[in-house]
């Protein structure tokens, strides 16, 4: 037997100076999605999320807590642990920066790259935004009218000046450029790939990576009296994860990633600084990096002082996890920003799985349990709709591989859904309620037909809704190992004859509480 291809996957890894909002829970969501359906696909996965918990932002966030930076680490750093369990996330581990393996990993990266000799001590002094934890050019900050320094994505700058270590960026520029252009794959979506190409034609600058007014980070080997930059021990989670720097650990055959998932705002620091490091050390670069957008309720950035921000884990209560899931990977195509509202969510529950999906199975799976004796019926000669409809369901696989390969996920889901509303058309055309006393196997042959399809679009809509795909699964008869995509198409066709008891429900509608909202 030949070795599944390996598949390795991460997301960003979050902050955890506040509880999880929805943000980290999209991202989570979608990279779930992409990890589930390679390992559907036949692929060897491994699935990393965690938390970055060193830097300024944790510092400040508890001292004004007044609590001890740790503390906070753990307490928020388990939320997002709760946070992406609650999610129904696969993921193989759960990273957080300040464990010991990822000091190591960390300190070895450095040396690595000081070894080859990009790594010098001079001054800085320049902008620092503590919220994003980055440092911008003069620039690319702006002096608004409150007197107050904002950098490019608006949070506030402060004006650093101390001893630092530098990373020789600008000697990458052109490397970047011809990495670029020879994987034109490397930054997806293409707006994303366009921004960071020409900030990088602009020219770099060297980078500082090291800080000495605070102690809360991992020691720069040999001169502990500097802690490096965050977002140099950050970015190297994505190797620590898989066993760097113990080349030998089984992990590391699953590097180079095949996808970083991260969210727009940080697509400078993956896309430049990470193959630079990387480049420097003489690590193999990841295959992709691909931005996802923003989610704005009704249009607005959620933010803490709006007071619209959405925790997670009220939403899955609310509106249930598969729903939640399927709204947001529907609603937003992925790699753009989306807004989402109740009566959005709503809408979609209803209408694509209640109404759609849910109620397609549910008619014609209990048409069987009561006019077939409760077991699958065989069919007869197909008429050109039988294979019509058939046809379509055994090429949707060929379509969502292709829009999973490019993170399109909506595509994807648009892609079975047509399959969904086909297959009611198909139905609804057909009329088996009719063909009962008529002509009993023809009606066998819809109903056959109607399940097959359904059994096709249940495999493919595991990764999204894994929950409620599997229980249609489980009302049509298919063993655990038939659930796998190798078995779409012809090759798993549904053998007649398997009992089908009266369903149950996979997908509820939403019903408005009495009173109170989400
Ligand atoms: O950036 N909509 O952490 P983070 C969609 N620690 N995605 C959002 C979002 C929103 N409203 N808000 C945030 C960090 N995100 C760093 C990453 S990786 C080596 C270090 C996304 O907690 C954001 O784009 O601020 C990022 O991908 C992730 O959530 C974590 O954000």
């Amino acid at each position: 037997m030949t070795a599944r291809p390996k598949y390795y996957i991460t997301t960003a890894i979050s902050y955890p100076n506040g509880a999880p909002h929805i943000g980290h829970a999209y991202e989570a969501i979608a990279t779930d999605a992409m990890a589930r359906f390679q390992r559907l696909d036949g692929k060897d996965v491994y699935f990393l999320t965690g938390t970055d918990e060193h830097g300024q932002k944790m510092l400040q966030t508890a001292k004004k807590e007044g609590i001890s930076v740790r503390e906070l680490a753990d307490r928020n750093s388990a939320r997002f642990r709760d946070m992406v369990a609650a999610l129904g996330c696969t993921n193989d581990d759960f990273i957080r920066t300040s464990e010991p393996r990822h000091h190591r990993s960390s300190q070895e990266i450095w040396r690595r790259m000081a070894a080859n000799g990009d790594i010098y001590k001079d001054s800085y002094s320049g902008w620092y935004s503590v919220r994003d934890e980055a440092y911008y050019q003069e620039g690319e900050t702006e002096l608004r009218a409150d007197g107050v320094r904002y950098g490019p994505q608006g949070s506030p700058v402060e004006w650093v000046e101390e001893e630092s270590y530098f990373f020789r960026l600008s000697a990458y520029q052109d490397r970047l450029l011809a990495h670029y252009e020879a994987n034109p794959d490397f930054i997806g979506p293409a707006e994303r790939r366009n921004e960071i190409v020409s900030f990088v034609k602009r020219g770099l600058k060297d980078l500082s990576v090291s800080r000495t007014t605070f102690d809360w980070g991992i020691p720069v080997p040999g001169d502990e009296a500097h802690v490096m930059y965050v977002w140099v021990d950050a970015l190297t989670n994505y190797i620590t994860g898989v066993g760097f720097p113990d080349e030998d650990d089984p992990l590391w055959s699953y590097w180079p990633a095949d996808a970083h998932i991260i969210g727009k705002d940080i697509i400078r620091f993956h896309a430049v600084y990470w193959p630079a490091f990387l480049m420097s050390a003489g690590i193999p670069l990841p295959k992709r990096v691909f931005a996802h957008g923003f989610l704005f309720n009704r249009g607005e950035k959620m933010s803490k002082s709006v007071g619209n921000v959405i925790d997670p884990f009220n939403l899955i209560e609310h509106y249930g996890l598969d729903q939640t899931r399927y709204f947001f990977l529907r609603e937003v195509p992925f790699g753009q920003d989306g807004n989402y509202s109740h009566e959005a969510i709503v809408g979609r529950i209803n209408a694509d799985l209640a109404n759609d999906l849910g109620n397609l199975a549910q008619r014609s799976l209990s048409m069987i349990a009561k006019n077939c004796d409760g077991v699958l019926p065989a069919p007869g000669a197909l008429t050109p709709e039988d294979e019509a409809i058939l046809g379509q369901a055994d090429v949707m696989l060929d379509t969502c591989r292709a829009a999973f390969a490019r993170q399109e996920i909506h595509q994807a889901l648009a892609c079975v859904w047509a399959c969904v509303a086909e297959a009611n058309r198909y139905f609804a055309a057909q009329e088996p309620w009719a063909l009962r006393k008529s002509d009993p196997a023809r009606m066998g042959t819809v109903l056959y037909v109607t399940a097959e399809v359904i059994r096709q679009i249940a495999i493919l809509a595991q990764p999204v809704t894994p929950n409620a795909a599997a229980l249609l699964l489980d009302n049509l008869g298919v063993a655990a190992d038939n659930r796998v995509f190798a078995r779409l198409g012809a090759a798993g066709r549904l053998a007649a004859g398997v009992a089908i008891p009266k369903p149950v429900p996979a997908f509820p509608r939403y019903v408005e509480p009495e009173s109170g909202d989400a």
